[in-house]
């Protein structure tokens, strides 16, 4: 069996792939895209994955992309340490509370629209992390409020069990940190993330633990 995850240390997508597989005791490579060096826009890259990003994952020679597609996919193909209950309902909760981030956040900070936002509107990198902090801050006080008002998490997004969406949760909270935005907006998501990074195979899967991460002194 070969399982091949093309990711970067920096993206919180591959981040969310990266943890799962993880978590699961799946055994990987990772091909590094240099998101910073433009491989993401590579002719070889782009055989793979036409959109130009990352996360794909490569399993015995079938292709994926889309981080809640990947996570789903690896948890129908190895079942064992099981990251999405039986329940609909459940299921469904997790998925929704993980496209708060997903689909809803985490598009407004990536590379290409920051880099957008330097090309067309001549932002700098202070209005550009000023961006993004922004999304990240509003993202969170959506996802704080949404777990509140749904009083179903526990330490993790869904009582006490890792599921799919702690791993959304989580890149938010990374991503957030790095951008040094305001996670004091969302004491529960922050707690949640942490539970989940006190786990050492999700840790073990953080951005900053990759290759070519910057190291701190
Ligand atoms: N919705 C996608 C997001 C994919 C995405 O935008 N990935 C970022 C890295 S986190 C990327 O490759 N960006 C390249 C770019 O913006 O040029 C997923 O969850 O997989």
């Amino acid at each position: 069996m070969s399982v091949t995850l093309y990711g970067f240390w920096r993206s919180l997508a591959a981040f969310r792939v990266r943890a799962a597989l993880s978590y699961k005791e799946i055994p990987f490579t990772e091909k590094i895209i240099d998101l910073v060096q433009g491989d993401q826009f590579s002719a070889n890259y782009h055989e793979l994955n036409p959109q130009h990003v990352i996360p794909l994952l490569d399993h015995d020679g079938r292709r994926l992309t889309q981080s809640l597609a990947i996570l789903e996919y690896i948890e129908q193909t190895w079942p064992q340490n099981s990251i999405l209950p039986k329940d609909a309902y459940e299921q469904a909760y997790l998925r929704s509370i993980s496209l708060f981030t997903i689909a809803d956040t985490h598009p407004l900070v990536v590379p290409r629209v920051r880099n957008f936002l330097h090309k067309t509107y001549g932002q700098d990198e202070a209005g550009q992390a000023a961006w993004a902090r922004h999304w990240f801050n509003e993202g969170s006080i959506a996802i704080e409020a949404r777990l509140n008002n749904e009083g179903l998490c526990g330490k993790f997004t869904l009582g006490d069990t890792v599921s799919l969406a702690d791993f959304a949760l989580c890149s938010h909270v990374i991503g957030a940190r790095l951008f040094e935005a305001d996670v004091s907006l969302a004491p529960k998501l922050v707690e949640i993330a942490n539970n989940c990074l006190a786990i050492d195979s999700i840790m073990s899967a953080h951005p900053l633990k990759q290759p070519g991460a910057p190291v701190k002194k």
